[in-house]
């Protein structure tokens, strides 16, 4: 299983600490005390963000301390509270103290936040030490101490595309056509026995690169949803993708009819849960150097064109139509990385799933 794993120290603001002061007044020889309270510590906050696929930032930047608060001082005057530091990470990120292990969160929603240190409270000013029998009080509160922690972060399986299909369909060929990763190829069903992730990079027009993770599964074969072949463990790190990429084999050699495959890892993922049908979805015919009379591909051609399904013949061996895939997807990815409000409707639909 992939996990991409950080580990971070955190360190929240300590409060400033509470003014010792007396007001000086022309004609008032004993003015009271007047020591304003110091400003609360900033927390550390992290925040799942949309925009992020990996943990990579955090690799190179590893302490987040926050500023103390401001103290207090004569007159009255209260410290500022230092602002919270937020810590972007990717969707997907679990949180965990590094020495106890407790979880302190898992992030599977744009957007959610958890905190991670508290920062310290301010110190109270020497007003509040005024008494019947103390009128000149000369005690202040120094600021509570920011909470420091150690934390390891790790990014689970959380991909922007899943490709899915039979084993041997070109699945694993088309991630290394894809991105970088170079996920084992063989000649062989059940090649692939662990999800893989990569990072496909489309330039968009206006000079800026989109990234996309795609996840490489283990293929699913008829009864995956009851848990057949490697089956439902790899439908799970399905679930929380945005997009779904279907690739049917349509070489001369592929022994089933495209149609029928295509149609019972449909099914198996409907039978999973019928969410799974909602996410955008995409068919690629692969292999096609080695189609022969391009029947095959014709006929699944011919297939999502009646369901309105966007179709791609693409060849992992060659690189044809990879480029065009890849720039959809993208696209796709982008929109709905635009749109959070889409995002966090997803998210909330997928933790329905079982
Ligand atoms: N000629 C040709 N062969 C391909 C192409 N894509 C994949 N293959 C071959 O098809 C076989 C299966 O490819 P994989 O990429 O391992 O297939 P997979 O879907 O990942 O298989 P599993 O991991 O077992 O589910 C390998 O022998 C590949 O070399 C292609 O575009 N052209
Ligand atoms: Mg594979």
């Amino acid at each position: 299983m992939f996990i991409d794993q950080v580990k971070i120290y955190v360190k929240a603001g300590d409060g400033g600490n509470g003014s010792v002061s007396f007001r000086r007044e022309k004609f008032v020889p004993k003015g009271g005390p007047d020591g304003g309270d110091g400003g609360k510590g900033g927390d550390v906050v992290i925040e799942a963000s949309p925009q992020l696929s990996t943990l990579i930032d955090l690799r190179y930047q590893q302490h987040y301390k926050v500023k103390h608060g401001v103290h207090g001082s004569g007159h009255m005057a209260y410290g500022k509270a230092s602002p919270d530091r937020i810590i972007p990470v990717p969707v997907g990120t679990l949180i965990r103290n590094f020495e106890t292990e407790e979880i302190l969160g898992d992030l599977v929603m744009a957007g959610q936040r958890v905190v991670v240190a508290k920062g310290g409270q301010g110190g109270r000013g020497n007003t509040h030490f005024k008494s019947s029998t103390q009128q000149a009080p000369l005690e202040a509160e120094v600021g509570g101490i920011g909470q420091d922690f150690w934390l390891t972060l790790e990014l689970k399986l959380l991909a922007d595309v899943g490709l899915v299909g039979f084993p041997n369909a070109g699945k694993s060929s088309l991630m290394a056509a894809m991105t970088r990763a170079h996920p084992k190829v063989g000649d062989y069903p059940f090649t692939t026995l662990h999800p893989n992730l990569g990072v496909a990079t489309w330039r968009g027009s206006n000079g800026r690169d989109l990234h996309v993770t795609v996840a490489d599964v283990p293929g699913l074969i008829e009864g995956a949803h009851e848990g057949k072949g490697l089956g439902i463990q790899f439908l799970k790190h399905l679930e929380r993708t945005t997009a779904l990429l279907h690739l049917v084999d349509t070489s001369e050699m592929a022994m089933g009819d495209p149609v029928h495959d295509f149609e019972v890892i449909r099914e198996e993922m409907y039978r999973y849960h019928p969410k799974m049908h909602d996410k955008p979805f995409f068919v690629a015919a692969t292999k096609i150097d080695i189609a022969g009379n391009r029947e095959k591909i014709e006929q699944i051609q011919r297939h999502c064109a009646e369901k309105e399904i966007p179709f791609f013949e693409v060849s992992s061996a060659t690189g044809d139509g990879v480029t065009d895939l890849i720039r959809t997807l993208s696209i796709t990815v982008e929109q709905h990385r635009n749109n959070s409000h889409q995002s966090l409707d997803y998210v909330s639909r997928d933790q329905s799933i079982p």
